[in-house]
């Protein structure tokens, strides 16, 4: 048993474009992650491909005919039903909730001169109803939905007017919670780009076949934007706390052959501390400014910018933890992941869709990342999604108390190692739309949802076992 800090913040998490629906409600605009299909005949093998956005499914996207369905597009109806799961949270004895504002909802089209006053409505009735009792709200800015019209018109975030376009709609939702929102997380998993150009920066990824290129212009402009976004918001009110988020997956080496163990830092190099580096270092690490000439991108970041960069640094380590990876030399060993094709650890269990569920490794990444940065992390993100059936008892979901409560305990670990942190919200609150897959079959949530991959059903909530379990360690601080 272990004992967390009362003052730790202790909650859950989702996303608008996942949990929202509502699509077209109030003046929204089109978001990039309602263009994802669901697709039924998917074999799990294949969701790397799947997830990739090419013309052709774009283009039956915007058709939207009825050959697919497209389930960002409702959701689970979060946007009317946001008092009852509040309450949900409230009575869970949560202290904070993570989730993001749609960008959409906001600014319908990315590029108006006036924020939508409706959109903002809306959050502004879901934060007071966080704040009724006493829940902290963590902001994600940017959670992977991008009005749909800064792609076809701009060419997402290669084009640098969307740092621009962003800092109008970041600015507008700053100032406006300024007095009720105190953490900011600009940009959910800035290294998306390394798993899908789509998500990440609004690039068609088959336009875009490889991670670095071209994408490392729209890359660049993201974290100028978070940058610039930080300057802002620490005009707007001193006492803002800003991390971007990270998506971590840890490496380990299948064995130790030097060059294995190198083939694995590097590995690491590129998919995780280059982003930290830029958003807590304040500039690009030699290795990343090498990848810039290898392919022979000239980035002319000015003076200005260098400064710019430099100077405002994210406050708190964000990140997303859910599995650790193995490097390997044996390609036909590899899991069979959703974006994680790794190497199998014979130490660790998979879910359904391979994802190798490794809780100590959650306390080894926390120690490595205290020791290069040197300021406090903040677990964003961490669960695990199984295909739970509707059933009329309660879901007994002891696999996902194991899962929380083994990361909760490395966790704690970490912190008695003598790393500092904020805060663990889980991913998630209840069952949503699988961000890699847009199924609803991965369910993730404390609480179910009564909706199939269609969105068939009541969309009623139920209580799981894992939600009184997760009341319980919120209330006692005992797990
Ligand atoms: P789904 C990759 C690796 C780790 C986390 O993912 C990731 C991804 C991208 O899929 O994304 C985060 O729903 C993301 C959430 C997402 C969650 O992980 O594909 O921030 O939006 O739902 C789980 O199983």
């Amino acid at each position: 048993m272990k004992k967390l800090s009362n003052e730790l913040l202790l909650g859950c998490s989702i996303s608008a474009n996942q949990a929202e629906g509502s699509f077209d409600v109030d003046g929204k605009g089109l978001s990039i992650a309602e263009l994802r299909r669901y697709n039924p005949n998917l074999d799990r093998k294949d969701i790397n491909t799947e997830r990739k956005m090419t013309k052709e499914k774009l283009e039956e996207a915007l058709k939207d005919d009825g050959t697919y369905v497209y389930p960002k597009k409702f959701g689970v109806d979060f946007f009317n039903r946001y008092k009852e799961d509040v309450k949900l949270i409230a009575d869970m004895k949560n202290n904070c909730f993570r989730t993001s504002i749609a960008w959409t909802r906001i600014f319908p089209n990315g590029d108006e001169a006036e924020p939508n006053e409706k959109g903002l409505k809306f959050y502004d009735n879901l934060i007071d109803e966080l704040i009724k009792y006493k829940i902290e709200p963590i902001i994600t800015i940017s959670h992977y939905e991008m009005p749909y019209n800064l792609v076809e018109k701009y060419g997402g975030w290669k084009n640098p007017m969307l740092i621009d376009l962003y800092l109008k709609f970041a600015k507008t939702v700053l100032e406006r919670y300024k007095d009720k929102v105190k953490y900011w997380v600009p940009f959910n998993e800035i290294n998306a780009a390394n798993y899908s150009v789509w998500a990440g920066a609004g690039l068609r990824d088959d336009e875009h076949p490889q991670i670095l290129g071209l994408s490392m212009i729209a890359l660049h402009n993201i974290f100028l934007a978070n940058a610039k976004v930080i300057k802002i918001g620490r005009g707007i009110n001193s006492n803002f706390l800003f991390g971007s988020m990270v998506a971590t997956m840890l490496s380990y080496y299948e064995n130790a052959d030097p060059s294995l163990v190198l083939k694995a830092e590097k590995d690491q190099q590129l998919k995780i501390y280059s982003f930290f580096d830029v958003l807590h270092r304040g500039e690009y690490p030699k290795y990343t400014l090498n990848l810039f000439k290898k392919f022979n991108l000239d980035l002319k970041i000015s003076d200005e910018d260098k400064k710019i960069m430099k100077e405002n640094t994210c406050d708190f380590v964000g990140f997303s933890y859910y599995m650790s990876g193995v490097v390997t030399e044996n390609e036909g060993g590899l899991t069979e992941g959703n974006l994680a094709k790794t190497g199998k650890n014979k130490y660790l269990k998979e879910n359904e869709w391979g994802w190798q569920i490794d809780p100590v490794g959650l306390r080894i990444l926390m120690n490595r990342l205290y020791d290069r940065y040197q300021k406090p992390l903040f677990i964003l993100e961490n669960g695990v999604g199984f295909d739970e059936k509707p059933s009329d008892e309660q879901i007994k979901d002891d696999y996902r108390i194991e899962y929380i409560k083994d990361h909760l305990q490395q966790m704690q670990c970490a912190i008695e190692d003598g790393v500092e942190c904020i805060g663990y919200t889980a991913w998630s609150l209840m069952d949503i739309i699988s961000h890699g897959t847009s199924e609803m079959t991965k369910r993730y949530g404390f609480i179910y949802v009564d909706q199939d991959n269609y969105g068939n059903g009541t969309k009623d909530r139920t209580i799981k076992k894992s939600y009184e379990w997760f009341k319980k360690v919120c209330e006692t601080r005992e797990v």
